[in-house]
This record gives C-alpha cells, sequence and structure tokens, in this order.
C-alpha cells in the first residue's frame, strides 16, 4: 500500500502539464486504472483482510484525487503567470512618435477657406483638372485670340494624329467647376470651387501648379454690395481681424462685369507685413459681376439671375497668413520645410476655436 501510495504521489508530483496530469488519473483513478484494479481484487480476499485492505484502499483513492486536485490547480496558475509575463504591456510609454507627418499649409488654408464660406452657405464643388478648352475658356467669355489662351500661358494635351477637334487643357482657373456647376445645379446657387490649376510660368513667385479658390453666387437680384460684405466678412475671418479695411479698385476680366480688384490696407514698417494697419494697400484678389454672356453659356437666363464671383491664390493667402517666404519651396517636398511650417494633424481649424 506504501509503494502504491509513493508511486502515485510521485507521478502526480512530477506531471509537467495539464495533459500528462490527465493521463496520471487516468491510469490511477480510471475505471481501468491501478486502484480500480486493486478494488476489484478486494471480493477475492479473505473477509478479515477485505477489512484492512479497503478502507486503506478508500483512503489512498481520496488522497491521490485531492493531490490530483491541488496539483491542477498550480498548473493552472503557472500557465496564467507565464502569459502575463509573455503579454506584458508598459503604458507608460509613447503611443507614437510626435509627429510622423504634418498637414500641408496648402491643405490647412484650403479647409480654413471652406469653413468660413461654409458658414456662409456656400457648397464645395469639384470638378475635372484636364478640361476642354469650351469650359475653360469660351463659356467664359475668354476669345480665342485672347492671350490666356496662347500656347505660352496654357498646357494644353495631346490629341491623337489626324485628329483635329480642339485639344484640351490642364486648367488655368477653377471657373470651368462653377460653369458646370450652374449647368448641373441650375440656379439660386451658392458654390466655392477650391483645387489645382496649371499655368506655363515658372520664375521666383510662380509655379506652374498652383492653387486657386473661386467663388459664385447666383440669385434673382444679386448685388455687387452683396459681393463686397460676403469678401470683407471672409477676409476679416481668415486673418482674424476685427478691422481689415479694404479697396475696391476697378479692373477688368473677360468674365465679369464690372470687374473690381481688392486689396486690404496693410504696412510694410521695419520690412515686415502687417495687415489692417497702415498707409499701403496688398492686392489679394480678383471679383465680379458675372457677365450675362458667362451665364447663358451656363443656361441660365440673364434676364432672370445675376450673380457675384471671385478668385484668390490659396498658395499666396497662405503666404500672408503664415509668413512663408518662397512659393516655389510649397511644391519641393523638403521634409524639413514640412516640417516647418505644415501642420499637426489634430490642428484641426474650426470657426469656434479661431482660425
Ligand atoms: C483672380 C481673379 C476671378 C472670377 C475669378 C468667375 C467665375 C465664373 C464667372 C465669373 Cl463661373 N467669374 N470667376 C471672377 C472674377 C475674378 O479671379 O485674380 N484670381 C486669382
Amino acid at each position: 500500500m506504501d509503494d502504491l501510495r509513493h508511486r502515485w504521489l510521485a507521478e502526480v508530483a512530477e506531471a509537467a502539464d495539464e495533459a500528462a496530469l490527465e493521463r496520471v488519473r487516468l491510469a490511477a483513478l480510471g475505471k481501468k486504472g491501478e486502484i480500480a484494479l486493486r478494488m476489484r481484487e478486494l471480493g477475492a480476499m479473505d473477509p478479515a483482510e477485505r477489512m484492512r485492505v479497503a478502507p486503506a484502499l478508500n483512503a489512498l483513492r481520496d488522497e491521490l484525487a485531492s493531490a490530483l486536485a491541488a496539483r491542477r490547480a498550480a498548473l493552472r496558475d503557472a500557465a496564467l503567470e507565464e502569459r502575463l509575463r509573455g503579454e506584458w504591456l508598459d503604458l507608460s510609454l509613447p503611443a507614437r512618435p510626435r509627429r510622423a507627418g504634418t498637414i500641408h499649409p496648402v491643405s490647412q488654408v484650403t479647409e480654413e477657406i471652406v469653413l468660413i464660406f461654409a458658414a456662409m452657405g456656400f457648397a464645395v464643388a469639384e470638378g475635372p483638372q484636364v478640361e476642354d478648352d469650351w469650359h475653360n475658356f469660351d463659356a467664359l467669355n475668354i476669345a480665342p485670340e485672347h492671350p490666356a489662351r496662347q500656347e505660352h500661358d496654357t498646357f494644353y494635351m495631346a490629341r491623337a494624329p489626324g485628329d483635329d477637334r480642339p485639344p484640351h487643357v490642364l486648367r488655368t482657373h477653377t471657373s470651368p467647376v462653377q460653369i458646370r456647376a450652374m449647368q448641373e445645379r441650375g440656379a439660386p446657387l451658392r458654390v466655392i470651387a477650391p483645387g489645382r490649376v496649371f499655368r506655363a510660368d515658372y520664375d521666383q513667385t510662380h509655379s506652374p501648379m498652383f492653387h486657386q479658390v473661386e467663388g459664385l453666387a447666383i440669385d434673382r437680384d444679386t448685388t455687387m454690395a452683396q459681393l463686397k460684405w460676403t469678401l470683407e466678412e471672409f477676409l476679416r475671418a481668415f486673418f482674424g481681424l476685427d478691422r481689415l479695411d479694404l479697396r475696391f479698385r476697378a479692373s477688368h476680366f473677360p468674365f465679369t462685369e464690372p470687374s473690381a480688384e481688392v486689396d486690404v490696407r496693410c504696412s510694410w514698417e521695419g520690412g515686415t507685413l502687417r495687415l489692417g494697419e497702415g498707409d499701403d494697400w496688398l492686392e489679394v484678389l480678383g471679383s465680379g459681376m458675372v457677365h450675362p454672356r458667362v451665364l447663358a453659356a451656363a443656361g441660365l437666363d440673364p434676364e432672370a439671375w445675376q450673380g457675384f464671383a471671385f478668385g484668390m491664390g490659396i498658395d499666396r493667402l497662405a503666404m500672408l497668413k503664415y509668413g512663408i517666404p518662397d512659393l516655389r519651396a510649397f511644391f519641393d517636398s523638403d521634409l524639413r520645410w514640412l516640417r516647418h511650417y505644415g501642420f499637426g494633424a489634430l490642428e484641426v481649424p474650426s470657426l469656434a476655436a479661431g482660425l
């Protein structure tokens, strides 16, 4: 009995995992296990011997059962400990590198502009960057002999040899987006069209690809006074200035009549630009009342509808607002420049927080 006890207690103690322990349990206490075998031998014993052996066997069975349970609990604890050690995390470590990437100033400023006009009821319109010459020029009352249409200002797409239809162009402004908006949505209409535009021009202050936002408001009785209010409201919100004097200077565009360029009061004192004060003027945008021929081209009756429109350069507005000196560096993809002038992904512009 002692030998039996020592042997099985040793087996239990040496079982390395739960599977091994289960094999020990079956071999000792299972239906065909050694203890059951010994129980069956009781029948062949004489009563005196049976009285001696039976209680001892029962006690051994109970002792083995509790040794098995204790060993199983110990193995489970050890397995859990092991898993916890492997899955350990240091929650005090920083989650990410401080700034993996940045939002380009053009994207940030576009977002700011969209927000201001959205609050005034303008929807954002988008359109193709490769345009047909009708949407880019003809519909805007830009005559075929107009200098803007000449080979050296506009990027023309290639046509297949023998195809003598007029070539497509890389859009030279986002006005064609607004022509399409008038055709598709009709009037009344309030849209802005931000996006990439292209002109064959490259020097200190020009990039062949740059960004423009145009705006268009059409209703039965839209006026130049509404244009003035809208632009004043926009420029004050954009530059964050309560007082910002504007000067509307008569100008000329083929697609508006009358036309006005808009300057903001500024000073250059000490070589730094300050908006809203001083005796100098800085041109920031062009605008006007939509030319009746443009309305008609886009399918609107110029006797029934009138509108105002304006256009400005997003890159230039970004330079003015954030003090960025060189336009060409905008599109160099220089990581040091992007880290310096870029915005954090969480610096989301909002009217409530101020722009
Ligand atoms: C500028 C001047 C301007 C417009 C753009 C426009 C669009 C339609 C009809 C009439 Cl569909 N006008 N756009 C009007 C006046 C000026 O842009 O200096 N842009 C940088």
